[in-house]
C-alpha cells in the first residue's frame, strides 16, 4: 500500500491539502482522522472492485449474509493491520507529531446491533473475507444506532447515538443501485390466458438506497463488501400546499415516515406502533436485499437459468430477523420471474439457511397475522400457502401428530411464527454451540425432528482473534509471535505452539507483566472516566455483556455483598484485593435489567466509599458498552464471569475473547462454554453450578423453592434481606422487584440455587490465583487453547457443510 513511511506521508498530506483546503497543522485531529480513512477506505474499494471480477470470472459461489444488526467495531486499525500497513502509517504519523491511537479514536463505533448476534454478523465478514469467500452482507442503515448509555445518580439513561453527525468515511453511498420496496395495499388475483396473476395495487413505494463499506480480509487480498440499506422516499418530496398553508410538519410528513424505517436500531416494540415499524425494517432489508441478488444474478447469468440458482448463491438469515427471505425469494421467483411454485420452492429451500441464537421464548419473533397481512398482502399469501402445503405434507400417521403439527406450523393463533418459517424454508438450521444445538433439537424445535432432523447441525461460534487479540493486545501478540512465530495470525490453531511454554519461567514472567500493563492501561481509563482508582495488582474480575437477568449479573452482586458484609465483620479477612467491574448495556425498556444497573451502582457506592473494604474490594461499572471498549477491557481481565443459569446461553462470545486474552472462566456448563472447559481442561477452568439438566429437571418437577435456600444460608437470607431494609439508603432506594422476582416469584434463574456452588468456586479461583506461577500457566494454557474460537474456523464450517462453498 506504501513502499515506506516517507511515501506515506508524501501521499497523505496530499491527500490533506486537497481534501481539507488547508495545511495539516490547521486540520483537527477529526479531520486528520478523515482524510486517512477515506484515504484507506478508497483503496479497499478499488480491491474491492478487482476481488469481484476475480470471482466472477471464477464462477464463485456468492454467500449472502443477511442480518439486522452488524457491530462493525472502528475500522482504521484494523484495516491498516490487515493491509500491513499499521506500522508504516503509525511511524509517518508520529513524524507529523501525530499518533494513530488518538486518531482513530475520533471513528464513531457504530452501535449497529444489540449484541451477540451483531458481533457475530462481523466477525464473519472479518474471517469471510480471510479466507476469500465471496461474500455480501446485507444490513440496515440505521441513522441512530443502539442508544448510547449514561449513568445518572446511578440509574441507566438512554441517549441517541448520531454516529453519523460527521458523515461516516467508509461507506460509498450507491444511489444507481438503489431498489423500490412496496408496502401496503390491495392484491388482486387476475385469471388470464389459464394463468392466475397477482396485481398490486395501491401501496406506498420506499426507495431502498444501497452504502456499501469495503471488508478488508487481513493480507489484503480480498476485499469484499457490506451493504447497508438506507430508506428514502421515491423522489423528493414536499407537499408544497401544505406547505404554503404553514403547515410545516405536515409537508414532510410523509418523507419522516418513510426516513422512520431506517432510523433506528429495532424500536421499541412493545407498542403497536413499535410493532408496526420493526416489521417494516426486516422486510425492507430483506426486499432490497433479495431484489439486488436477483437483479444480479440475471445479469451474471441471465434470466432462465433458476435451476442452478441454488449452485451459484447461498442466502443466509442470521436469525429470524430476515426470516422474510423465504417468501420474499418465493414471491420475485413466482410473479416476477414466473416460475411454478415446486420449482420456486425447491430453489427457495435450497438457497437458504437459518442461525438461531437464542431460545429465549419472548425472542421468538412472532407477528400478528393482521398486521402482516395489511403491511405485506401478497408476501401473507405467499405464507399462508407454505403454512397449507406443509400441513397438508404433515404425516398424520405418527402418534402425537396433532401436538407436533400444532407447535411447528408457521400459521398459529393469528400469528405468524417467524422460527418456523425459516425452518421450513432452509435446508440448514443451526444452533451456535454444541449445547444449544441440542436442546433445539430435544426441546425448543422438538416438533420439527421427525421430519426435518437432518437439516439440524451445530456451528460453535468464533471471534476474530485478529481484532480481540492481534489488535486488542498488541503486547501479547508480540510476545507469542517472539515464541511461535507469526503463523498464528492466520491459522489461530497454531497457538497450541504455546503449551510448551508453561515450563518457561521467563516467558511467564513476560506473560504476567503484559496482563500488568493492559491492566493499568484499563486502570487509567477508569480513572478518567469515573474518577475511580484501582489498583491495577487487584484480581480483574469482569463481567461485560447485555445485562439481563439469565446472564445473572445478580449471582456476581450477591458475591460481592457477601464479601461486603464478611469483611464488615472481619476486616482482617484473608482476601487478595479484588476489583470488580462490570459493562453493559440494559435494554430500554427491561425495568428487571434497569434496576439490576442500578443495584450494581448502589453497591459500587457503598463498597467504594467504606474505608474499611475498599482496600480489599472495589467495584466498577464502565458506562457504554461496546465493541471499543471491550477492545480495552479483555485484555485487562483475570477472571472471566460466565454465570448464566445452565441451558439459557445460547453460546456467548465474550467467553471466547476473555480466553484469547489469557483470563481463567469462572462460569457453568452453558453454551460455548463446555466446549472451552472440554479444551482448556479441568484444571484450567473453574465450573459451578447447576447443569442445564438438574435445570430442566427442576422445571419438570416442579420442586425448586428459593425460599428453602436463604433458610438453609442465612448469609443469603441476609443479602436478599439487604435489597430492602435500607441497607441502601431509604425505602425509595429499595430494590422490590429483585427481591420478588427471587422471593415470591421462585427465582426463574436459579439465582439463589447455585449461589453457594459459585462463591466456593470464586474462593478457589482466588487461591488460584494467589500462586502466580500457576495462575499464568494456566492464563497460558487458555490461550494456547483458544484458537479453535476463532471465527475463521466457524466461517469455513459454515462455508463447507451449509453453504457448500468450495
Ligand atoms: C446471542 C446469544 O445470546 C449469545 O449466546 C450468542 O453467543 C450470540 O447471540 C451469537 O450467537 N443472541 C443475540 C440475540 O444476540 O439477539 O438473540
Amino acid at each position: 500500500m506504501f513502499s515506506g513511511k516517507e511515501d506515506f506521508k508524501e501521499q497523505y498530506l496530499a491527500e490533506v491539502s486537497e481534501t481539507m483546503a488547508k495545511p495539516f497543522g490547521e486540520c483537527t485531529r477529526r479531520e486528520k482522522y478523515e482524510v486517512l480513512a477515506k484515504m484507506i477506505c478508497s483503496r479497499a474499494a478499488k480491491l474491492h472492485a478487482e476481488t469481484r471480477l476475480r470471482h466472477s470470472t471464477l464462477r464463485r459461489k456468492e454467500v449472502y449474509y443477511f442480518s439486522m444488526e452488524f457491530l462493525l467495531g472502528r475500522l482504521l486499525t484494523n484495516y491498516l493491520i490487515n493491509f500491513g500497513a499499521e506500522a508504516t502509517v503509525r511511524a509517518g504519523l508520529k513524524d507529523l507529531g501525530e499518533d494513530l491511537d488518538e486518531l482513530s479514536r475520533m471513528e464513531p463505533d457504530p452501535g449497529l446491533g444489540n449484541g451477540g448476534l451483531g458481533r457475530l454478523a462481523a466477525c464473519f465478514l472479518d474471517s469471510m473475507a480471510f479466507e476469500d469467500i465471496a461474500a455480501t452482507g446485507m444490513g440496515a442503515r440505521y441513522r441512530f444506532g443502539l442508544f448510547k448509555q449514561k449513568i445518572e445518580n446511578g440509574k441507566q439513561t438512554e441517549e441517541p447515538d448520531p454516529w453519523l453527525v460527521n458523515g461516516y468515511p467508509w461507506e460509498i453511498r450507491n444511489w444507481d443501485s438503489a431498489r423500490q420496496i412496496r408496502f401496503g395495499g390491495r392484491v388482486e388475483r387476475t385469471f388470464e390466458n389459464g394463468k392466475i396473476s397477482f396485481e398490486h395495487t395501491a401501496y406506498q413505494t420506499v426507495l431502498a438506497v444501497p452504502y456499501d463499506v469495503p471488508i478488508v480480509g487481513y493480507g489484503g487480498k480480498t476485499v469484499n463488501m457490506l451493504r447497508l440499506w438506507q430508506a428514502e422516499p421515491p423522489e423528493e418530496k414536499i407537499d408544497l400546499a401544505a406547505f404554503s398553508r404553514g403547515e410545516y410538519s405536515e409537508a414532510v410528513r410523509e418523507r419522516n415516515e418513510i426516513e422512520a424505517i431506517t432510523a433506528i436500531l429495532y424500536p421499541d416494540d412493545t407498542t403497536p406502533a413499535g410493532k408496526e415499524l420493526r416489521l417494516k425494517q426486516e422486510y425492507f432489508l430483506t426486499a432490497a436485499g433479495i431484489a439486488s441478488i436477483i437483479d444480479h444474478y440475471k445479469h451474471q447469468y441471465g434470466a432462465s437459468a433458476w435451476r442452478a440458482f441454488p449452485d451459484r448463491v447461498a442466502i443466509h438469515t442470521n436469525d429470524t430477523h430476515p426470516a422474510l427471505c423465504v417468501p420474499e425469494l418465493m414471491r420475485l421467483l413466482l410473479d416476477q420471474e414466473n416460475l411454478e411454485w415446486d420449482d420456486a420452492w425447491d430453489i427457495v429451500t435450497k438457497t437458504i439457511s437459518f442461525t438461531n441464537h437464542t431460545i429465549m421464548p419472548e425472542a421468538l419473533e412472532k407477528w400478528p397475522i393482521g398486521l402482516m397481512q395489511q403491511l405485506l398482502p401478497r408476501v401473507y399469501m405467499i405464507i399462508e400457502e407454505i403454512d397449507r402445503r406443509y400441513r397438508e405434507s404433515f404425516d398424520r400417521s405418527l402418534p402425537g401428530w396433532q401436538e407436533r403439527l400444532s407447535s411447528s406450523a408457521v400459521l398459529w393463533d393469528g400469528q405468524v411464527r417467524m422460527a418456523n418459517l425459516s425452518i421450513i424454508g432452509s435446508h440448514s438450521v443451526n444452533g451456535v454451540a454444541a449445547i444449544h444445538t441440542d436442546i433445539l433439537k430435544n426441546d425448543v424445535f422438538k416438533a420439527f425432528c421427525h421430519r426435518d432432523s437432518q437439516k439440524f447441525n451445530n456451528k460453535t461460534n468464533g471471534v476474530s482473534h485478529r481484532r480481540f487479540l492481534l489488535e486488542s493486545n498488541p503486547d501479547l501478540s508480540e510476545l507469542i509471535t517472539s515464541a511461535i512465530g507469526s503463523g498464528w495470525i492466520s491459522d489461530a490453531g497454531q497457538l497450541e505452539n504455546l503449551l510448551p511454554y508453561g515450563n518457561d519461567s521467563a516467558f511467564l514472567d513476560e506473560l504476567e507483566k503484559i496482563k500488568y500493563g493492559n491492566k493499568c492501561r484499563l486502570a487509567s481509563y477508569i480513572k478518567e472516566s469515573s474518577g475511580i482508582i484501582i489498583d491495577p495488582a487487584s484480581l480483574f474480575d469482569v463481567q461485560v455483556k447485555r445485562i439481563h437477568a439469565y446472564k445473572r449479573q445478580l449471582l456476581n452482586i450477591f458475591k460481592i455483598m457477601h464479601l461486603y458484609n464478611r469483611l464488615k465483620r472481619d476486616p482482617d479477612m484473608d482476601l487478595h484485593p479484588h476489583t470488580f467491574i462490570f459493562s453493559g448495556k440494559a435494554a430500554q425498556s427491561y425495568e428487571f435489567a434497569k434496576e439490576t444497573v442500578r443495584l450494581i451502582h448502589a453497591l459500587a457506592d457503598k463498597v467504594n466509599s467504606d474505608p474499611q473494604v475498599s482496600e480489599k474490594i472495589k467495584v466498577v461499572f464502565l458506562e457504554n458498552f461496546g465493541v471499543s471498549l471491550g477492545q480495552l477491557i479483555y485484555p485487562a481481565a483475570d477472571i472471566s464471569e460466565q454465570i448464566s443459569t445452565a441451558g439459557k446461553e445460547a453460546s456467548g462470545t465474550g467467553n471466547m475473547k476473555f480466553m484469547f486474552n489469557g483470563a481463567v472462566t469462572l462460569g457453568t456448563m452453558d453454551g460455548a462454554n463446555v466446549e472451552i472447559h472440554e479444551l482448556a481442561g479441568d484444571d484450567n477452568i473453574f465450573i459451578f453450578g447447576l447443569s442445564a439438566r438438574e435445570v430442566a429437571e427442576y422445571g419438570f418437577r416442579g420442586d425448586y423453592h428459593s425460599q428453602d435456600i436463604c433458610r438453609r444460608l442465612p448469609d443469603l437470607a441476609q443479602i436478599t434481606d439487604q435489597l430492602v431494609n435500607g441497607f441502601f439508603g431509604g425505602q425509595t432506594d429499595a430494590f422490590w422487584s429483585i427481591h420478588d422476582a427471587l422471593i415470591r416469584y421462585n427465582d426463574e434463574y436459579f439465582v439463589l440455587a447455585d449461589f453457594e456452588d459459585y462463591l466456593k468456586t470464586f474462593f478457589r479461583a482466588g487461591e488460584a490465583f494467589e500462586d502466580r506461577r500457576k495462575w499464568n500457566r494456566m492464563s497460558l494454557a487458555n490461550i494456547a487453547k483458544a484458537g479453535y474460537f476463532t471465527s475463521d474456523r466457524t466461517v469455513l464450517q459454515y462455508a463447507e457443510e451449509i453453504w457448500n462453498v468450495k
